[in-house]
């Protein structure tokens, strides 16, 4: 039996380029034009294709090796008896890609009869569903496959189902462009059913990579089931290409956050409404109690206020204080207010729980305020202290801003962001009036919690925090 080295071609002009990927073993049996081996130069995608039909008896070069030379040997083959024939048009296949041209050449039909009926229909399907590719130079390998277009069309349908396939917006196919794989990673895609479009790619700029399917595939087993689109990847970008930058590790506590907020996100149908208190005469009072505070060395800032009006109308508005059961048939009602409140630590997000704050006084809540938040900033609070919330209130009031949409805190159903104060003038029915503004925006799981609800919530706690006393009430 012959051998036969198959070697880098001419370069077309490039330094250097890299082997990118290698779809044959050793062992493997190659039909005429089946490529071994992926070079990728500045510019263009190169196929190296078996010049003769046969088994592939070593692989020279390595994922990752850069080559700077033409003729450096990359597989040998053992040729078989009966293929002992010539590639169709070898030296165009590489030539052309690796000469990078942007315009695109026609295939000359003597290598279209040459192919195999095995591999033109690979070819065929493989362009029928993932169409080619960013770089300039695959122009070439675009339009050779192109040719068999029309038989791609009539045999595309044999193919497996594609585990998805959302079209773009605007009706073109979101196929059309930047597809970046070699053929290995589009054979293993079309096995597995993946349209190459969805899935991002993590290799060299952007590359699709085996693993880029196989763990678009786990991700697709893992997701719920549901009955709207997949949530598409988003793909890592190489950011040193624009200027310096470094990886860091995230917190425990960022990576929970993260977690959380991501299955907040996607579970629950967050609607949010907003409106503002006045709370002139709250902030009178607060004011007035600084003297009290510092002789029981306590501080009533407006949270312990806020979190015994929302108390006050949780008992009033029990819809906000259920949990979604998992079963969807029924809800749990709580008959206890406890109300995590956001704290912004160096370490990142974290929720301590006032508990029963509705049989608390506010110069106590004040001070578990304090505790906690103190706890919180230190990394001193126990995982009990952060369990058991019916209700959130996040207050940006001492960082400012005119109101945010808050992520509700799941599985409570509601969740109160308290933005910062300002003076507004505000039409008492013979004259502007400047008054005290607090901007409030509740978010809630509209699963279970509707609008009306939500309204009548809001409505009570602007109306206590607009006259205290009615916490008495
Ligand atoms: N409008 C105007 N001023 C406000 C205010 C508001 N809504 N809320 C608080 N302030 C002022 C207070 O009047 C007080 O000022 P004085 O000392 O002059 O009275 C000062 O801000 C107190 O701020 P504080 O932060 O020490 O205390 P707090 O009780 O308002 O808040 C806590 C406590 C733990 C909620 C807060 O420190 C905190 O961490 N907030 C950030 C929460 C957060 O990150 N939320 C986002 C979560 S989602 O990413």
């Amino acid at each position: 039996m012959a051998t036969e080295i198959i070697k880098v071609p001419d370069l077309g002009g490039a330094e250097e380029v890299e082997v990118i990927e290698i779809p044959i073993a050793v062992g493997d049996t190659v039909a005429l034009d089946d490529t071994l081996v992926v070079l990728e130069s500045d510019k263009a995608t190169m196929e190296i294709p078996a010049s003769k039909a046969g088994k592939i008896i070593a692989i020279l070069v390595t994922e990752g090796q850069r080559i700077d030379k033409e003729g450096v040997p990359l597989v040998e083959i053992e040729v078989s008896g009966e293929a002992e024939q010539t590639a169709s048009v070898p030296e165009e296949k590489t030539s052309a890609v690796s000469a990078a041209p942007t315009k695109p050449t026609e295939t000359p039909a003597h290598k279209k009869s040459a192919a195999t009926p095995a591999a033109s229909e690979t070819d065929a399907v493989a362009d029928a569903g993932a169409e080619d590719v960013p770089g300039d130079g695959d122009q070439d390998r675009i339009t050779s496959r192109g040719a068999d277009q029309k038989t791609a069309a009539t045999k595309a349908p044999t193919q497996p189902q594609s585990v998805d396939a959302p079209p773009a917006a605007n009706g073109k196919s979101l196929a059309d462009g930047d597809i970046y794989a070699g053929p290995a990673v589009r054979q293993l895609a079309r096995e597995l059913g993946v349209e190459l479009r969805n899935v991002s790619g993590t290799g060299p700029r952007g590359r699709l990579l085996k693993d880029d399917v196989h763990g678009f595939v786990k991700q697709r087993i893992n997701a719920p089931q549901s009955g709207g689109a997949a949530v598409p990847g988003v793909p890592d970008i190489d950011f040193g290409q624009f200027g310096e930058v470094e990886q860091v590790a995230m917190t425990k506590i960022g990576k929970l956050t993260a977690a959380n907020m991501h299955r907040s996100w996607l579970n629950v149908p967050h609607v949010t409404q907003f409106d503002d208190a006045d709370i002139t005469e709250l902030e009178a009072f607060r004011q007035s109690l600084k003297p009290e505070g510092e002789a029981r060395g306590a501080k009533m800032t407006p949270v312990p206020i806020i979190l015994k009006a929302c108390a006050v109308a949780l008992a009033s508005n029990p819809v906000l204080n259920r949990a979604l059961h998992s079963d969807g048939e029924h809800y749990m009602q709580k008959h206890y207010i406890h109300i995590g409140l956001a704290v912004d630590t160096p370490r990142g997000l974290v929720v301590p729980v006032v508990r029963d704050v509705n049989k608390k006084t506010l110069w106590q809540l004040a001070a578990e305020v304090a505790e906690l938040a103190d706890k919180a900033r230190d990394g001193k609070l126990t995982v009990n202290e952060m369990q058991g919330g019916c209700f959130t209130i996040s207050s940006l009031g001492a960082i400012g801003g005119k109101g945010f949409t808050p992520i509700v805190n799941t599985p409570e159903v509601a969740i109160l962001g308290v933005s910062k104060a300002h003076i507004k003038p505000l039409w008492n029915g013979r004259e502007f009036e400047p008054r005290n503004m607090l901007p409030l925006s509740l978010s809630y799981d509209h699963r279970i919690v509707n609008g009306g609800d939500a309204g009548r919530f809001m409505t009570e706690l602007v109306a206590l925090l607009g006259d205290i006393r009615r916490l008495l009430l």
